[in-house]
């Protein structure tokens, strides 16, 4: 019997990745960039572009669009949804979470979701570089772990 077993690392180099940011709860939203940045960075990932949306529910329309382009290895998607700030909460987050994942299974391209949704702000902030992390740092690991997997699938397995 013959196991292979693939995985990817945490090495971006050479890697393209867009990130598409939702400016709702912008003071949160911006550490998710910076995180997101931080990490990309240190993976030794030199090309990132950034797009702004106006909120979450925005964000799958442009993932889509970057994912699709055929530019980028990984997009990274990061926003912040706070429940004590709207009834509609299940709405922004659901469609927000199914379009990030749809964008990724149309596309065959990563990407990546770094949506914190919380409780209230104080919540939000503790997922944006407070004590529970940095989801935005998150999801880029996530890019690059992705981004490189399926470059050594492409490169061993689908090439026969
Ligand atoms: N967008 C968010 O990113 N986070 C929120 O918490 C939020 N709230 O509270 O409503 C939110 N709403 C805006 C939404 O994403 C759209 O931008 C808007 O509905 C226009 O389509």
């Amino acid at each position: 019997m013959r196991v292979r077993t693939f995985e990817g690392s945490l090495d971006g180099r050479g890697l393209r990745v867009g990130v598409v940011a939702s400016r709702f709860n912008e003071a949160t939203t911006r550490l998710l960039v910076e995180g997101a940045l931080d990490g990309l960075r240190r993976c030794g990932v030199e090309e990132v572009d950034v797009a702004w949306v106006p909120g979450a529910f925005e964000i799958p329309l442009v993932a889509a669009r970057l994912a699709r382009c055929g530019r980028y290895d990984a997009v990274v998607c990061v926003g912040a949804v706070v429940r004590g700030q709207t009834p509609h909460f299940e709405y922004v987050a659901g469609h927000s979470a199914a379009g990030i994942a749809r964008a990724a299974l149309d596309s065959g391209v990563p990407v990546l979701y770094g949506v914190v949704t919380a409780d209230d702000p104080q919540q939000a902030a503790e997922r944006a570089g407070g004590k529970a992390g940095n989801r935005g740092r998150d999801a880029a690991l996530a890019a690059v772990e992705m981004a490189t997997l399926l470059r050594q699938l492409r490169a061993e397995v689908e090439a026969g």
